[in-house]
């Protein structure tokens, strides 16, 4: 999956595809460059972040879906606001790709059921402004396994089928760095979930954390495309379904040197 942030802000690409159509092109680069899925977003939700209305996100958002599903492109809307999921799917959005799992907006469960679509419901804590404050907790993997089982149960009950549910453990969402590692240490733990598992590991502050060294700042988000690609191909590993990044290219031959890997086994 890749990224196409249409935002002035987000920490690793802000700015960088915010016209429309630098955008579009953008998107159909990184198909080219391998990405089964296009995911397309109008907020940040980097931590600390301010929420943008609804009337920006969908002017930011909606033409640029349409733009790359009209040139057959596989596109994914990531929004937490029901309006936005409603408007992607109908000028050609694939898939629903909600940080909050559904919690932020109470339209948004009944309009994703509605659509029929499949939903990426992700482990989430609260809104950016307050998240690094809630990464507390006595076992992470634990807690947010058990998190997300009742965050799938409240999803069907609203109307989403089972088989429409992608997870997703939220890296960087109420988690410090310790507890992103615990996580991707865990991932067969969230396979008992039963569900297709996404991880959006591309360029996050846990990866700064680990390659700093003694008195060396962590790297700029831009020079982490490396470091994301071997959690990629750590992820294909472990059973991920998707893997949600910035730069294609090298995930997509780590994923493939992943699978040629177990191929030989
Ligand atoms: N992270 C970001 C945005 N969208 N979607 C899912 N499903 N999972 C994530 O972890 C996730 C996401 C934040 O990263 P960005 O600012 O680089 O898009």
């Amino acid at each position: 999956m890749g990224v196409v942030n249409v935002t002035p802000d987000s920490f690793s690409d802000g700015g960088h595809w915010f016209d429309t159509t630098a955008a579009i092109k953008h998107g159909l680069g990184l198909e080219a460059e391998g990405a089964d899925l296009v995911d397309v977003g109008g907020e940040s939700t980097r931590p600390g972040a301010s929420r943008v209305d609804e009337a920006e996100e969908l002017r930011r958002v909606i033409p640029v879906v349409r733009g790359l599903a009209s040139e057959g492109v596989t596109v994914s809307v990531d929004t937490m606001r029901a309006r936005v999921a409603e408007q992607a799917v109908a000028v050609g959005a694939a898939l629903v790709n909600d940080v909050s799992g559904g919690l932020a907006d109470p339209d948004m469960v009944p309009v994703v059921a509605a659509a029929g679509v499949p939903f990426v419901v992700m482990h989430w804590r609260g809104f950016s402004e307050s998240m690094n404050s809630r990464a507390v907790y006595g076992d992470v993997v634990t807690e947010v396994v058990e998190e997300l089982r009742a965050r799938m149960e409240a999803v069907i009950d609203g109307g989403v089928s089972p088989e429409k549910l992608v997870i997703d453990p939220g890296l960087g969402f109420a988690k410090n760095g310790v507890q992103d590692l615990a996580l991707l240490a865990g991932l067969p733990r969230l396979g008992e979930l039963g569900r297709p598992l996404l991880v959006a590991a591309s360029r996050k502050r846990f990866l700064g954390h680990v390659l700093a060294g003694e008195g060396t700042p962590p790297p700029p988000a831009r020079e982490r495309d490396a470091a994301t690609a071997a959690v990629s191909a750590l992820s294909a590993h472990a059973g991920a379904w998707a893997v949600r990044v910035h730069a294609v290219r090298p995930t997509a031959d780590a994923v493939r040197v992943a699978r040629a890997v177990e191929g030989a086994a």
